[in-house]
C-alpha cells in the first residue's frame, strides 16, 4: 500500500480558458493566463490499495458515489495506464473552495489529485508533466500546479501545458457572492457557447492577441496594463457567453455593482480591475498596497444590496501544488 497526500490553491484567470480544440484530451481552443492564489487550498490522500476492487472517494469527510466519484476514478485510469497497474485507490480530499460556485474548486481538486495520485503510484513526473496530466482531469488544473503567474498554452497533449512566467506581485480581492452551485456547469457552458455563439471564433482572435499583449506587461511589470487587459479578457468572454442559445449569464446584479464600483476606485486613482468566472463572484486585482482599501470600498458594496450575503477575501500570489506530509507540513 503506498500513499502520498498533496495540497494545490485555486487560481483565477487574468486571460481565460473558454472553450476546448479537443475535448476527449482537454486541449484548450486558446492558451490562457492565471494567478494561483494563497486562499481555498483543497488537500487530498491518495491511497493505492491492491486489495480493493474499486476506487473509493470522499470529499469533506463524505464518501461519493456520483459524477464526480466516476471523474476521479476516470482520472486514476490515466494515472493506472501511465504506471502500468491496475491497482484501485482510495481518495480522501479536503476542499476549503465553495464547490461548484465558479471558484475553480476544480482547479485545486485535480491539481492536488495529479500531485498525490503521481506519487501514490510511483510515477516520476517533473512539472510539466504533472501540468499535462492535472489538465486531463479538468483544464484549469493544469495552472493550479504552477505558483504565482501561470501561462498555459495552447497546443497538442505534449505540449499544452502551464509554466510560470515573470510578473509583478498582484493581490486579487476576492468576492464570494453565492457559495451554491452554479447552474451550468463550465464543461457544458463551453460547449453551447462553441456551438451557438456567433462571437466564438471573434473571442478565440482577440484572446490569443490579448495573451501575447499580457505575457509582455507581465515580464515588464506594467500594471495597468495587466490590469486593462484582465477586464477587458473577462467581459468579452461574459460577452461571447451571452451570445449562446440559450444565453449563458453568470453574472448577477450584485457582480456588475462590484464592476461598477471598481471603474469608480479606478476614478479615485487605486490601480483596481475586476475579472469574474463562470458564476456571480467577482476578484479584483490591485497592487498588494492598495488590498485593504479595495476590500473596504468591496465590502461597503455588498452590504449596501439588501438581502445579499458576500464574503471579501484578500488574496495573494500562491505556490503550486506540492506533496506534504499527512499531518499538513511540507513533505
Ligand atoms: C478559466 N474557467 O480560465 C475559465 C474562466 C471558468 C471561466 O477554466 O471543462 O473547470 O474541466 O476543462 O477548467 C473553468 O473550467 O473546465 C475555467 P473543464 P474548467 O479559469
Amino acid at each position: 500500500m503506498t500513499t502520498a497526500t498533496a495540497q494545490a490553491h485555486p487560481n483565477i484567470a487574468l486571460i481565460k480558458y473558454w472553450g476546448k480544440s479537443d475535448e476527449s484530451m482537454s486541449l484548450p481552443a486558446t492558451g490562457s493566463l492565471s494567478l494561483t492564489l494563497d486562499i481555498f487550498p483543497t488537500t487530498t490522500t491518495v491511497e493505492v490499495d491492491e486489495a480493493l476492487t474499486a476506487d473509493a472517494f470522499e470529499l469533506n469527510g463524505t464518501v461519493r458515489d456520483d459524477d464526480a466519484a466516476r471523474r476521479v476514478s476516470t482520472f486514476l485510469d490515466l494515472v493506472r495506464a501511465q504506471a502500468g497497474t491496475g491497482a484501485h485507490a482510495r481518495v480522501r480530499s479536503t476542499n476549503t473552495v465553495p464547490t461548484g460556485a465558479g471558484l475553480a474548486s476544480s482547479a485545486s481538486g485535480f491539481a492536488a489529485l495529479a500531485v498525490a495520485a503521481s506519487a501514490a503510484y510511483g510515477l516520476d513526473l517533473d512539472e510539466p508533466g504533472l501540468s499535462r496530466l492535472a489538465r486531463r482531469g479538468s483544464g484549469s488544473a493544469s495552472r493550479s500546479i504552477i505558483p504565482n503567474v501561470a501561462l498555459w498554452t495552447e497546443g497538442d497533449d505534449a505540449s499544452s501545458y502551464a509554466r510560470e512566467v515573470p510578473a509583478p506581485t498582484i493581490a486579487m480581492v476576492v468576492v464570494t457572492l453565492d457559495a451554491g452551485a452554479k447552474h451550468v456547469s463550465s464543461r457544458v457552458a463551453m460547449r453551447r457557447t462553441i456551438e451557438t455563439s456567433p462571437f466564438f471564433p471573434a473571442w478565440v482572435t482577440s484572446t490569443r492577441v490579448s495573451l501575447d499583449e499580457m505575457v509582455a506587461a507581465c515580464a515588464a511589470g506594467d500594471f495597468t496594463r495587466i490590469g486593462e487587459l484582465t477586464e477587458a479578457n473577462a467581459l468579452r468572454m461574459h460577452a461571447t457567453m451571452q451570445a449562446a442559445e440559450p444565453a449563458i449569464r453568470y453574472l448577477s446584479p450584485a457582480s456588475i455593482a462590484l464592476f461598477d464600483r471598481v471603474v469608480a476606485l479606478r476614478a479615485e486613482g487605486i490601480e483596481a480591475y475586476a475579472t469574474a468566472d463562470a458564476g456571480p463572484n467577482v476578484a479584483v486585482i490591485c497592487p498588494p498596497a492598495d488590498a485593504e482599501r479595495v476590500a473596504a470600498a468591496l465590502r461597503e458594496t455588498t452590504a449596501a444590496i439588501p438581502g445579499l450575503s458576500a464574503e471579501v477575501l484578500v488574496a495573494g500570489p500562491g505556490p503550486g501544488a506540492h506533496l506534504v506530509d499527512p499531518a499538513g507540513g511540507a513533505a
